[in-house]
């Protein structure tokens, strides 16, 4: 067993700040020895029983009070014998708590390291561990939804069969290593070649496909709405996120800051930005607005522009803009009837609420919303991606080399590398340099 797995880990499982229970986890070898020290008690904690207790310090004297939960190994979060100390949220008596574990023999926890452990007993695969610090981190029900699914083992299990599938083709492509060219059934390599395609290029390439969107259920995404002065821009970000944020007005050019606000499109965190209008302007406070509006419309990952119905001027994109993902005509209550916007403007209307949700829909499907199915677990970090890719660039080298018998032996080499760059998702293998990438992300306690 590694050294740093021999030593029992003590952290606070709850956040900072007051609160109504406060929760200090134990897990190894010493938890139950060190969690009857604490309680003067003679006699072991039975398994996931609750006992009232109180914590004493080296005195004699009590810390707390509380739930004391024992879990015997292996069936534990961590594989390991873990005791889980429920007392009061208050971070004086947490503190002293742990202070006294230490005291007792535990050491400090590191971020994740009770889900490391987790993995490192096969309670877990790492994508699953992955799952858990979605599921904290799920900024939207949808989110926490598909953070579920990786928690539930759906994600690992879909890379699983990859792999398996991916076993059986190599196997087969290595037992005719060992014969004579001239044996080899005639079919024998295009079939292979066939295979690699459907069954694995093809799925990889659809799980590719919906990355993007997988990757922003959880990091979010950027909006940000540009235009000419007047358009309406400020009183679109106000209706969009529901709130009253940015200041609206009959004059040109109100908008100087970039103003962001945080809201959901269809369970998709989106930060949107509202800029100042874009002209050309001999105030400098102005113009270093209208610059600030050309940075952000090339940094965003949708670019909203605006136009008002009434006003044709508007209609074009000024010099310094090349192109937008949306183009939103608004103000359609002021324009004349026999008004002709131009050709894929998408009319609203701010003041009376219409196109807006139309809008909320060309956002998300922008965003990638609809590629895919919500049932399907998606990729949804770069690590996945960036092992799922090495993967498919492998497979697609070992199907060039398939062409020829005399390649063979390094097809197989191919389809090798492309089984280790997916079993890296799932952590099989030698991870340890995967690890602290992963867990670094974590809290402490968890
Ligand atoms: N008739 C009509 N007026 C609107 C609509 N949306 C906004 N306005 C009005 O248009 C004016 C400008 O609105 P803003 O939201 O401040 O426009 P902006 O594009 O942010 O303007 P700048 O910040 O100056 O660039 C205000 O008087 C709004 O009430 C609309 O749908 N119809
Ligand atoms: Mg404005």
């Amino acid at each position: 067993m590694p050294a740093h797995l021999q030593v029992t880990v003590a952290a606070i499982a709850t956040p900072a700040g007051r609160g109504g229970i406060g929760i200090i986890r134990l897990s190894g070898a010493e938890a139950l020895p060190i969690a009857m020290q604490l309680t003067c008690r003679k006699a072991a904690f039975s398994p996931r029983t609750a006992y009232l207790c109180r914590w004493l310090d080296a005195d004699g004297h009590c810390i707390d009070e509380g739930i004391v939960l024992y879990f015997a190994a292996p069936a534990s979060y961590t594989g390991e014998d873990v005791v889980e100390l429920q007392g009061h949220g208050s971070q004086i008596l947490l503190q002293a708590l742990l202070e006294r574990c230490f005291a007792l023999g535990c050491v400090p926890a590191a971020a994740g390291e009770f889900t490391r452990r987790a993995v490192l007993h096969g309670r877990m695969d790492l994508s699953q561990a992955e799952g858990v610090i979605a599921c904290i981190d799920a900024a939207t029900q949808r989110a926490a939804k598909q953070a579920q699914r990786h928690l539930a083992g759906e994600f690992g299990d879909v890379i699983t069969r990859l792999m398996d599938r991916l076993m059986a083709i190599t196997a087969h492509a290595e037992a005719c290593l060992d014969f004579p060219e001239e044996e080899i059934p005639p079919l024998f390599l295009d079939e292979l070649q066939q295979n690699i395609h459907t069954n694995l290029l093809l799925p990889l390439a659809a799980m590719l496909c919906a990355a993007d969107f997988g990757e922003r259920l959880f990091n979010g995404a950027t909006a940000v709405i540009v235009g000419a002065p007047n358009v309406g821009k400020s009183s679109l970000l106000n209706v969009l996120s529901g709130r009253d944020r940015a200041i609206v007005n009959a004059q040109a050019g109100t908008t100087r800051d970039v103003l962001e606000v945080d809201f959901e499109i269809h369970g998709i965190p989106v930060r949107l930005l509202d800029t100042a209008g874009l002209r050309s302007s001999n105030d400098a406070v102005e113009q270093e607005g209208v610059s600030r509006a050309y940075a952000q419309a090339l940094l965003a990952d949708v670019v909203l522009f605006v136009a008002d119905a009434s006003r044709a001027d508007t209609w074009t994109l000024p010099e310094g803009l090349s192109s937008a993902d949306i183009y939103v005509i608004n103000k359609t209550d002021a324009a004349s009837d026999d008004c002709l916007y131009p050709d894929g403007f998408l009319p609203i209307s701010v003041r009376n609420r219409q196109g807006i949700e139309h809008l909320m829909d060309a956002i998300a499907t922008r965003l990638g919303d609809g590629v895919c199915s919500d049932e399907a677990p998606l990729i949804t970090r770069a690590r996945h991606r960036d092992a799922i890719k090495r993967g498919r660039e492998s497979l697609q080298v070992a199907v060039t080399l398939l062409a020829d018998e005399a390649t063979l032996d390094l097809a197989t080499l191919q389809l090798r590398c492309a089984h280790a760059a997916l079993a890296e998702i799932v952590g099989r293998g030698d991870i340890e340099h995967i690890l602290d990438r992963v867990f670094s992300e974590f809290c402490v306690g968890k």
